[in-house]
């Protein structure tokens, strides 16, 4: 029997989350294995509306604090209302971003002081810990070309432009290099290519999970 596991897929606009986050949902759920997909900010009432000011409102110009603050507010709800309950029930979460993201895109992207948007992450999420982070990664420019290829307009976050979303991925590597559960997936390739990098890295990290004897 597998046992609850939370794992997360993070990375740059267009490195391949929300694509490699579907596969691996459906790659546990052929197999029998209980699954929950979600996204961050989001997947609760209070996150999707937060969702709508955060990135929906292109319209309003707001401090990088005041960002950070709104989306911890949904990273409570998330934590709460879909994170530990998934877990309790004995899933594996699987979550469209979580908190690397805040430390790469408040953090290293707006310029605030990485040891107070870590402590502000605690009262969000308290002891809660993914046991693995994926972080995909592609240059800017192809992420973009992805974005843009894909269509829709462009969010609040991504108006903030290319130097924006290099930091942010500067960020990323240096999360990736420092964390202990985090691995780097070159994002680029065919959508199959890197789902079967992000299997192998799932399968050494977590064989209890993912190994044979997990499914
Ligand atoms: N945010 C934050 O600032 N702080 C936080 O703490 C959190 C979030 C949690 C969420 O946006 C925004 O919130 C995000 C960070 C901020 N800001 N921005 N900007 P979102 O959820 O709406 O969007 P996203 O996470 O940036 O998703 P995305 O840009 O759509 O990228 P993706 O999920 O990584 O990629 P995708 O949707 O899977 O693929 C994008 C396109 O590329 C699509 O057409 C695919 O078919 C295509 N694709 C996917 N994989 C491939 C491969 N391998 N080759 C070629 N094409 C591919």
């Amino acid at each position: 029997m597998v046992k609850g596991c939370f794992v997360v897929l993070e990375g740059g606009e267009g490195a391949g989350k929300s694509t490699q986050a579907a596969l691996l949902a459906r790659w546990l759920r052929d197999r029998g294995v209980p699954c929950t997909l979600a996204r961050e900010p989001g997947s609760t009432a209070v996150g999707e509306a937060i969702r709508e000011v955060v990135l929906g409102r292109t319209d309003l110009e707001m401090p990088a604090e005041s960002e950070l603050l709104l989306i911890l507010a949904a990273r409570a709800a998330f934590v709460r209302e879909v994170v530990r309950p998934a877990l309790a029930r004995g899933d594996v979460v699987v979550a469209d971003r979580f908190d690397l993201s805040t430390l790469a895109y408040q953090g290293y992207g707006r310029g605030l002081d990485l040891a107070r948007v870590r402590a502000a992450m605690e009262v969000a999420t308290g002891d809660l810990r993914p046991d693995l982070y994926l972080v995909l990664d592609v240059p800017v420019e192809e992420g973009v070309a992805r974005r843009r290829a894909a269509g829709g307009s462009e969010d609040r976050i991504e108006r903030a432009g290319a130097d924006f979303l290099r930091a942010v991925r500067d960020g990323y590597l240096e999360l990736a290099e420092a964390g202990e559960r985090v691995e780097l997936v070159s994002g680029l390739g065919s959508p199959l290519r890197v789902q079967e990098r992000v299997l192998g890295c799932l399968r050494r990290r977590l064989p209890d999970v993912f190994g044979p004897r997990g499914n």
